[in-house]
Order: structure tokens, then C-alpha cells, then sequence
């Protein structure tokens, strides 16, 4: 006879008891079958949090900073929610011992953050400020001596206000060439992992074509596609400077907020459809990057509006990278069809679940075929991947006593983590995970309505409190499993 636990032999009562009540009879109880495997991840995982400069530092004016597109559009009247502004944000400037105290106290073996190009670069070329790299100079001394490793971004969207005509400027892409050097040369003793962008389609399409980000402007498909090959050639001139100045064994890759397909069904025909969609959807972007040159479909499809190429640009485009970084928030369905392209997007219902911010679509599938996809199409190009943001909002309150019960934040999180543990199990080379955010900040043009952070933010008082999230995702980190 089977020994069976207490535990099973209580569901085993439940069951019988649930027969009853329903009035019918089920299948006798399979006594003493195995337990779920726990998920646990693979010894040496990275876990960590993610945050950016605008969106946490404050100090807008401070030592020297220029300001960025995304200080001009805050104070633009009617710009973002509440005519919010990062002047102070979570004023991370000052409290930053205070932030990597709260990441130590998660048990993180890693930070993502970004730095200000405008604190370093205060009109975005030329001349240096030198308070402004010593910032992240004392930043970084402060995590690793926390045994934190710093992983950076060198442009989270704040484009410094002061180079003229931004991205509509090829001379954008080489300024950011140049600050790339001269901060990976600066910092490359103590920085081993640089990401020269973050998500392309939000500082350019959303700030140039759509309007809803700095600096915020809605031009026509011929100037949006060349702003676009900006950016990607930004990223390709950052990924040549940082390895030409910083030592040899620096890994450089870029954070990409890839479009994620997951196949209407598991079946190969959706699953192939699936993979299509995200070549075809991310084309002017991470396709671009990780072929080396874009995709005939989009350059017949843009016509006399494809952008214009200069010799040179497609080689530093495609300039091998060491690692993909990905954040990945949200699915989109993809069915196959008997269209040319065999594929068609599915329109979303509205009764579709979000989270608080209506874009979060809940769907944690999303993590794992994020990375399947991007590694069945780019696998050679790919040698590792992290996803360097996931994460939602909460409608959060703070209790007298000072709590944030926000089970629907760990819900998700638990949900995108047991998704995500697929992929690793089946192999793909996903090394860390970054979670969207460290603590509650300015939100772009949301501005402080939506948190994302696992610690709430007291804006009037600066105060940082842990949420339920963060006590969850300190047993994560701890126990190297999802629970
Ligand atoms: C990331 O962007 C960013 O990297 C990070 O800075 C940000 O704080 C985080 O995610 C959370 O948002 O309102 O329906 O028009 C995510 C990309 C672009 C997704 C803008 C939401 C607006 C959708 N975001 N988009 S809608």
C-alpha cells in the first residue's frame, strides 16, 4: 500500500466532499501520485529590478544637468497626466543609498538602471560635466560594494534637449556614439554589461509619429522612417564605441520591447504563424538589428517613404551583440491564414483582462513565447538573452499601518515567472530577469497615477515602503523558485 501525506489525504476529503455537494461521482482519488515540480530555476540565474533615469532620479537641475526632451514635454502644458514632471520624482539623485539599501534587502544579484545622457553631456555633445558621471560613478561604487551588479543603459528616452532637432537628426546617432565612448571608457573598469537603448518604438513612433511622448510631435511616414534608422543606427554606432573604449570581455547588447505573438493555438501551423508575425511586426526595429539589413517586405511595403541608407549604417546596424535584452509586458494572438504573409493578428475582445493600466493585458504566455520566438528566428544572432523589464500596475493603497496588499501585482509576476521558467526549462538562454520597477516613479506621460514599483513611493514625503510584491519576490530571489 501507498503511504500517503497529510496533505493528500486533506484533498483527498475534498474531493469526496465536492462530489457530494455537485451530486455526482467522480473517479476514485489517485492517492500517492507525484507532487508538481517545484520551478525552480537554474543555479546562477540573475535576478534583479529595473529602473531609469528620468523616471527615478530627480535632481533635474542639479550639478550641471541639461535638460532632456522629456523635461521640455513634462512642463509642456496638458503633456502628461496631471501636468506631471521628474523634477523631483523619487529624487534617487540624493536617496540612492537609500535605493540600493531596498535592493539589498531584496537579495538582488543584479540592478538595471539607466543614466542621464543630459547629466553627463549637458547639451548632448561637446563639452563634459563632470558632476554628472561622477553620479553614476558613486551609484555604481555603492552597488557593488552591496555586491550588486550593475547592468546599464545608456539611453532610457531622455534625449538631451539641446542637440539640435533630435531624432530627426542623423548627428543624434553620432553624439550618442561619442557619449557611449566617453562613459564606457569612464566607467568600463567597474560596468561589465551595457545596453545602448532602451525600446526603439517609444522614443521614436510614439515621440515622432503618434505624439504621446516627447517631444511629441505627429510627422509623416517618410521623416518617422528616418528617425527610426536613427535610432537603430544609434544603437549600432553605441554597440561599435562602448567596444572600441571599454576593456575587452565588456558585454554590450541593447533592451528591446520586441512585439510578442503567442499562437492562437499550440499547433505547428499557429506556432509558425506566431514566429512570422514577430519577424514581419518588429521589421524597422529588432529585425533590422538582428538581420543586418531590413526586410524586403518593409522596404516594398514604406515605398518612396523607406529610409535612406547611408553605406556604412547597415553594418554598424547589425553589429554583433553579446545579449538581447527584452521587456516583455503583454501578448498579441496570432493565427495562421491562407493570406500571402500566413499570418493574421487576432483583434483583442473587450472584455479582454487588464491590470490596472489598460494596455497590461494579462496573458503570461507572452514571456515564454517571447523569447521562443526571438531565439527560433535569431538563435545564431542570440547567444544570450535577459528580459530586462516585466512587470504591471496596481491601483495600490498604503494602510495606516503602512502595507500595500497588492496581490494582483504578485499574481502577475507569479504568472509571467512560472511562464518564463518554460522557456528556461526547455533551453533557451535566458540568464536573468529584471522586474518592472524598483520602487514607484514617473511614469512617462502617465505620470504618477500608475505604480509599478514593489515599493511604494510616498511623493510628498519621498518615503519608500516594501509592497507584498517585494516580500514575495525577496522569497523568489531567496529560494531561486517560483512559490
Ligand atoms: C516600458 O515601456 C518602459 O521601458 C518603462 O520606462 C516604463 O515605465 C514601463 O515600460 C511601464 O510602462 O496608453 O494604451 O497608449 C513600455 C512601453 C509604451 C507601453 C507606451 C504603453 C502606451 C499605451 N509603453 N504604451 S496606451
Amino acid at each position: 500500500m501507498k503511504t500517503i501525506s497529510r496533505r493528500q489525504f486533506g484533498k483527498g476529503v475534498a474531493a469526496a466532499a465536492a462530489a457530494t455537494y455537485a451530486g455526482i461521482s467522480l473517479p476514485e482519488f489517485a492517492f500517492g501520485e507525484p507532487q508538481p515540480k517545484r520551478l525552480e530555476y537554474p543555479k546562477g540565474f540573475l535576478w534583479g529590478c529595473a529602473t531609469a533615469s528620468y523616471q527615478i532620479e530627480g535632481g533635474a537641475k542639479d550639478d550641471g544637468r541639461g535638460p532632456s526632451l522629456w523635461d521640455v514635454f513634462s512642463h509642456t502644458p496638458g503633456k502628461t497626466h496631471n501636468g506631471d514632471t521628474g523634477d523631483v520624482a523619487d529624487d534617487s539623485y540624493h536617496l540612492y543609498k537609500q535605493d540600493v539599501q531596498l535592493l539589498k534587502n531584496l537579495g538582488v544579484n543584479t540592478y538595471r538602471m539607466s543614466i542621464s545622457w543630459s547629466r553627463v553631456f549637458p547639451t548632448g555633445k561637446g563639452e563634459v560635466n563632470q558632476k554628472g558621471l561622477d553620479y553614476y560613478s558613486r551609484v555604481v561604487d555603492e552597488l557593488l560594494a552591496n555586491d550588486i551588479t550593475p547592468y546599464i543603459t545608456m539611453f532610457h528616452w531622455d534625449t538631451p534637449a539641446g542637440l539640435q532637432g533630435g531624432w530627426q537628426s542623423r548627428d543624434t546617432s553620432k553624439a550618442f556614439a561619442d557619449y557611449c565612448a566617453y562613459v564606457s571608457k569612464h566607467l568600463g573598469d567597474k560596468v561589465k554589461h551595457w545596453m545602448t537603448t532602451n525600446e526603439f518604438i517609444c522614443f521614436t513612433d510614439l515621440g515622432y509619429k503618434i505624439g504621446q511622448f516627447a517631444p511629441g510631435m505627429k510627422l509623416a511616414a517618410g521623416p518617422v522612417n528616418q528617425i527610426r534608422h536613427n535610432a537603430i543606427l544609434a544603437h549600432g554606432l553605441g554597440v561599435q564605441a562602448i567596444r572600441a573604449n571599454a576593456p575587452s570581455g565588456t558585454q554590450v547588447g541593447l533592451a528591446e520591447n520586441a512585439i510578442v505573438y503567442v499562437p492562437v493555438m499550440e499547433t505547428d501551423e499557429h506556432i509558425e504563424a506566431a514566429r512570422k508575425a514577430t519577424r514581419d511586426s518588429n521589421a524597422p526595429f529588432l529585425t533590422t538589428v538582428l538581420d543586418g539589413k531590413y526586410p524586403e517586405s518593409y522596404l516594398a511595403q514604406e515605398g518612396a517613404n523607406a529610409p535612406k541608407v547611408e553605406v556604412g549604417d547597415m553594418q554598424a546596424i547589425g553589429s554583433p551583440i553579446d545579449f538581447l535584452g527584452v521587456n516583455i509586458y503583454v501578448p498579441l494572438f496570432a493565427r495562421a491564414d491562407g493570406s500571402a504573409k500566413g499570418w493574421v493578428e487576432e483583434p483583442m475582445p473587450s472584455s479582454y483582462p487588464h491590470m490596472y493600466s489598460p494596455w497590461i493585458n494579462l496573458g503570461p504566455e507572452c514571456i515564454y513565447w517571447g523569447v521562443r520566438n526571438v531565439c527560433d528566428i535569431w538563435k545564431e544572432k542570440v547567444p544570450a538573452m535577459y528580459i530586462t523589464e516585466n512587470g504591471a500596475s496596481s491601483d495600490d493603497v498604503l494602510t495606516p499601518e503602512g502595507h500595500v496588499e497588492d496581490v494582483d501585482r504578485v499574481m502577475y509576476l507569479r504568472n509571467h515567472l512560472t511562464q518564463l521558467h518554460r522557456a528556461v526549462d526547455e533551453g533557451y538562454p535566458v540568464k536573468g530577469y529584471f522586474l518592472w520597477s524598483l520602487l514607484d516613479n514617473f511614469e512617462w506621460a502617465d505620470g504618477y497615477s500608475k505604480r509599478f514599483g514593489i515599493h511604494y513611493v510616498d511623493f510628498k514625503t519621498l518615503k519608500r515602503y516594501p509592497k507584498l510584491s517585494a516580500e514575495w519576490y525577496k522569497n523568489t530571489i531567496a529560494t531561486n523558485a517560483v512559490e
